[in-house]
């Protein structure tokens, strides 16, 4: 429910604590083809005859932030914050995704970006990967369900330390990984894929029908063409594509850790979303399961144990391909974050809803339920529905997006939990907004009160709970491409006009408050 004002915990944040707004190079840029830039997977999908998009709409233009950087900062700096976090378009500056082509005029862009920035005394905080993978490597060899692509990211990674390094001093990674691995490899309503049925035994996918991606022949451990007929992605691919991910991270942190950490003397890290699973009942297991999909499938690997959650492994590999990381592969993944990058914007009750279905899996979602019928919890059929799942809890305040409830005390417990989990990391917020409709305006006090009573709550998990929590940043700088809602949800600080040729940033309330 609301937070009353007896809720408000009065004191200040550190003197040292990092202030921010971010963005996302796809979201934002636009010139989808400008200038020699390659094409990426969501200009792709955006371009569909059948728009997968709500709105119908792509980011061919966006916030039109590529001919725009002076008017970027100049808000920016009005909100005076101390730093912005944006990211890289891959394909900008390596249009077929391999460093054997550069294309200048795209590492110019970033150049002049940065340097903006610095003038101006904001830290650029660079993400090097935000979902928008080049569609050549996606052709070429299926992108990240495709061990090769580990070695592309890697050099891509280089290029990106040895060219922006001297004035970069955070780095990130790769940004929300769990999304892009869910909704594009299993759910489907992210590129690559095409919208998928669920239902596994009647449903054809885009990788099923598709083919050619294995036409180059597979990867050397793992590739496209390992996924016989009748399995698909769901289930599978999905968790193929995280690996994929992991290792890229992995090896990007070794890169800039021996090669590049000494002289250019920056930080190096991952970030990943997650919703805090509240406990419905006193019997723990079933948050505790669901925050190992969603945030541990990657955070053990890399601030844990350096291999999966076991809780995972076992549901998955049970009855499917669940990938192996071996001794010397944990080794490299575990310990490669200098902080812990935390997207955070909402949270759902772990309860039991009969309705359900299961069965129909194999699913990202419903492989989490494997384990209590496995577990004899429930080995009768007749109550193999009832398994235990997610819920928003109806009286909690809503947004212009489905999915995200404003229950500002979940970001706390998440702290505490990442903390006690994880050996007390540096947490950066890298990411937390509410979205408004499309038809709202600048008087967003919704806005207003989510951040007020986020941060709020920020506040209390450092002086309360001595969490080491380092920055906080706010999503977005700037209403924008809102991937599969187009622009039909906004959550930016400043208002912009879609419709208008200059793109023109107007602050709305929440950017004074
Ligand atoms: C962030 O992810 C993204 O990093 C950012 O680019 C984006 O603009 C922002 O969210 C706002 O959406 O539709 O029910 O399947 C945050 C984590 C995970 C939140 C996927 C939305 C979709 C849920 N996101 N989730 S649903």
């Amino acid at each position: 429910s609301e937070p009353s004002d007896n809720d408000i915990y009065y004191g200040s944040f550190p003197y040292t604590f990092a202030w921010g707004t971010t963005t996302s190079a796809y979201q934002i840029e636009g010139a989808w083809n400008e200038d020699g830039k390659g094409v990426s997977i969501w200009d792709e999908f955006t371009h569909k005859l059948q728009s997968p998009i709500s709105d119908g709409s792509s980011a061919n233009t966006a916030c039109d932030s590529y001919h725009r950087i002076d008017q970027d900062i100049k808000i920016i700096k009005e909100l005076r914050v101390s730093h912005y976090s944006f990211s890289i378009s891959w394909s900008r500056i390596l249009p077929d995704g391999h460093v054997t082509n550069i294309n200048e005029i795209g590492i110019d862009y970033n150049n002049r970006l940065i340097d903006a920035l610095r003038l101006n005394n904001i830290e650029p905080v660079v993400t090097l990967y935000h979902w928008d993978m080049p569609q050549a490597l996606q052709i070429e060899y299926g992108g990240w369900l495709d061990s090769r692509i580990i070695s592309d990211f890697a050099a891509y990674a280089t290029l990106c330390f040895e060219r922006f390094g001297d004035r970069v001093k955070k780095w990130i990674t790769l940004h929300g990984p769990q999304t892009e691995a869910k909704m594009g490899y299993d759910t489907g309503e992210f590129p690559p894929n095409i919208i998928v049925n669920f239902a596994w035994s009647s449903a054809t996918s885009a990788y099923q029908i598709e083919g050619g991606w294995n036409a180059d022949g597979k990867g050397e451990s793992y590739g496209v063409a390992a996924f016989a007929p009748g399995h698909y992605s769901p289930g599978e691919g999905v968790y193929y594509a995280a690996h994929s991910i992991i290792k890229s991270h992995a090896q990007a942190y070794h890169i800039y850790n021996n090669t590049y950490r000494e002289s250019q003397k920056g930080q190096i890290g991952i970030t990943l979303n997650s919703n805090w699973a509240d406990p419905m009942t006193r019997t723990d297991l079933e948050h505790q399961r669901n925050l190992a999909f969603a945030t541990g499938w990657f955070a053990d690997p890399i601030f844990g144990t350096g291999d999966y959650p076991d809780i995972m492994r076992y549901n998955v590999s049970t009855f499917y391909l669940f990938p192996k990381l071996s001794k010397a592969e944990k080794l490299l993944n575990k310990g490669t974050s200098d902080f812990f990058g935390l997207n955070h914007y909402t949270s759902h009750l772990v309860v039991p809803c009969s309705y359900y279905q299961n069965l129909d899996g194999p699913t990202y979602d419903s492989d989490q339920v494997w384990l209590i019928s496995l577990m004899g919890i429930s080995n009768n059929l007749s109550q193999f529905n009832q398994f235990l799942t997610f819920c928003t809890f109806t009286i909690w305040l809503s947004s212009a997006s489905t999915w995200l409830y404003q229950v500002p005390w979940g970001i706390r417990k998440l702290l505490i939990w990442i903390k006690r989990t994880y050996g007390d990391p540096v947490i950066y917020i890298t990411e937390n907004g509410i979205s408004e409709h499309f038809s709202d305006g600048l008087d967003d006090d919704i806005r207003v009160n989510y951040y007020k009573n986020y941060i709020n709550e920020v506040l209390k998990a450092i002086k309360e709970d001595d969490v080491n929590v380092k920055g906080y940043t706010a999503w977005s700088l700037m209403d924008n491409f809102e991937w599969a809602e187009g622009y039909s949800e906004r959550f930016g600080l400043h208002w912009v006009n879609f419709t208008d040729p200059e793109r023109t940033r107007i602050p709305k309330k929440s950017a004074s408050y």
